[in-house]
């Protein structure tokens, strides 16, 4: 079974900047963590500092996967086409934030994700991760 993760613009960055804000594992080194939990599920992880590559990702994603686990990055808070990617494809995506983007600055405030995706983890720093793909297993049928 295919679950399929999308990190956005600098998620490359994890482990090597702001340890405060984002700790200090990278995200390649998280994954071999929730392979060890999740035997049963193939991941598929991508991330990419470019907006159409995540909608990209997004619609592959829409066809070969039981979920998809996605942060946009700071595209959460501009981009339409992200979210329009979202309401277009039939797996259930959760939108997952590493910080509290509610105890931030405004701007991040607003997600453009939130409404189109089956729900937001957002402050649980990598956990939030692990929560999320708890919750898709409980969707597939
Ligand atoms: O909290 C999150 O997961 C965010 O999606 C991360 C984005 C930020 O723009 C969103 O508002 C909230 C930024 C990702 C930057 O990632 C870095 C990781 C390590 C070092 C520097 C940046």
């Amino acid at each position: 079974m295919n679950i399929t993760i999308i990190n956005g613009p600098n998620l490359n960055l994890l482990g090597k900047r702001e340890p405060e804000v984002y700790g200090n594992l990278s995200f390649e080194q998280y994954l071999e963590q929730l392979k060890a939990v999740f035997t049963q599920v193939h991941f598929i992880y991508f991330q990419s500092n470019i907006e159409g590559e995540l909608i990209n990702a997004i619609q592959a994603a829409g066809e070969n996967s039981v979920g998809i686990v996605l942060n946009p990055g700071g595209y959460t808070h501009t981009s339409v086409a992200i979210g329009d990617a979202i309401a277009a494809i039939q797996p259930p995506v959760v939108e997952v934030h590493i910080s509290n983007i509610h105890a931030r600055e405004d701007f991040r405030k607003i997600s453009h994700v939130s409404a189109k995706a089956k729900g937001t983890i957002a402050g649980l720093g990598l956990k939030g991760y692990e929560l999320a793909i708890q919750w898709l297993l409980t969707q597939k049928a």
